[in-house]
């Protein structure tokens, strides 16, 4: 049973109600940089104070930034992880790379989750979370295309990406994850 996982797709692909679903069955750790990041703005602390508008616009935040969420809480003693919406870029990539030579736990298997982008569009709107609006996801989807797609390329030349249909109900995506990860 593979233990490192990684999601990649378009906002609104569902890789976090995925990695959520994962996270739960198999005890792995659910490390979401999105999430995180607005669990700083919540608490008002003065990360969440500096993302806050960035987010809210649909930008990505600092790489910097980001990469020190995830050194705090990928470690030695996970038993699992599933990493959902990092990387987002090429250089966030290599930095995670580097990250788990230090640990010594390879990345396995990468979900790649593709949807048509009317649809996500749809999931979006119906979310209606705080960045969640016409302007700011046609801003997240250009981002992703530009900065993100050509992750998808990456990974396959490493060999670890899995296509997945992710326009379906969330049971069969579901199980057939699971299939892929035996
Ligand atoms: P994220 O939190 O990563 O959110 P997302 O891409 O919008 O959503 P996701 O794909 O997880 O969709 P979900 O399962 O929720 O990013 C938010 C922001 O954080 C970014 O814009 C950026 O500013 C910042 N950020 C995060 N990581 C960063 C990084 N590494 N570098 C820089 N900035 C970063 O699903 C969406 C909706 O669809 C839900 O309502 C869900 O219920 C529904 N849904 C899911 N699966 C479905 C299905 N099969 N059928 C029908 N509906 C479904």
């Amino acid at each position: 049973m593979k233990k490192q996982l990684l999601f990649l797709g378009a906002p609104g692909a569902g890789k976090g109600t995925q990695a959520e679903l994962l996270s739960q069955t198999y005890s792995y750790l659910h490390l979401s940089t999105g999430e995180l990041l607005r669990k700083e703005i919540e608490m008002n602390t003065i990360l969440g104070k500096e993302v806050k508008a960035i987010m809210n616009r649909g930008e990505l935040v600092s790489d910097e930034l980001v990469l020190k969420i995830v050194r705090q809480n990928l470690n030695k003693d996970n038993k699992g992880w599933i990493l959902d919406g990092y990387p987002r870029n090429l250089s966030q990539a290599n930095s995670l790379n580097e990250v788990l030579i230090e640990i010594n736990q390879p990345l396995e298997v990468v979900f790649y989750l593709d949807i048509p982008e009317e649809v996500l569009i749809k999931r979006l709107l119906l979310r209606g979370r705080k960045d969640d609006n016409e302007e700011t996801i046609r801003t997240r989807v250009n981002i992703y295309k530009k900065t993100t797609e050509p992750l998808i390329q990456y990974f396959k030349d490493l060999s670890l990406l899995e296509y997945i249909n992710a326009d379906r109900d969330l049971k069969s995506i579901s199980a057939e994850i699971k299939q892929k990860m035996a």
